[in-house]
């Protein structure tokens, strides 16, 4: 052991002798520098990174549930479990005249689009898959920013059943 301590240390010695400390720094400086411009140019699957940003949770992209991606903004239960679906009302309500809209993105296709949460009127509450995901409600004082409103107060049958979810629009 005493032979191999001695040994390491007359090559140290040595290496010490025929180099300085500035330029063991210089290189380590250029070694470093050469890697930052030359390891972007190697040929490495780099696409992890947009995969984490653009692959969404399983439960984003199952409409009949409060998590799914349209479902962002929305304050009501979901005509999909009340006899209609969707986008379309059950069988003996009407579309309430005014709804509420949200800005909601489709982790999927990495876009966002203006979806409205539209009531449907005429028969009383559903009961089923009551969803409360509100993105960018504001408390009822900030008026115009609030969501927990019954739409069907501007129809002529003012009882609420569920809400339908339309995209109305494409957010560029
Ligand atoms: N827009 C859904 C709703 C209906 C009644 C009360 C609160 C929210």
């Amino acid at each position: 052991m005493a032979s191999f301590d001695r040994n390491f240390e007359t090559a140290a010695r040595r290496l010490a002798m025929l180099t300085s400390r500035r330029s063991v720094i210089a290189r380590i400086g250029k070694l470093l520098l050469g890697a930052a411009v030359i390891a972007p140019l190697l040929p490495m699957d780099r696409s992890f990174r947009a995969l984490a940003s653009t692959v969404p949770d399983e439960n984003e992209m199952d409409p009949g549930k409060c998590s799914y991606w349209k479902h962002c903004a929305l304050d009501g239960m979901l005509c999909s479990c009340c006899g209609g679906s969707g986008h379309e009302c059950p069988p003996g309500t009407q579309i309430s005249s005014v709804s509420w809209v949200g800005t909601c993105r489709n982790g999927r296709e990495n876009k966002s689009y203006l979806v409205s949460y539209t009531d449907c009127c005429g028969r009383s509450s559903c009961g089923e898959c009551m969803c409360n995901s509100n993105v960018g409600e504001r408390p009822g004082y900030v008026m115009g920013r609030h969501n927990d409103i019954n739409w069907c107060v501007a129809n002529a049958e003012t009882a609420y059943n569920c809400t339908v979810t339309l995209i109305v629009g494409v957010v560029e």
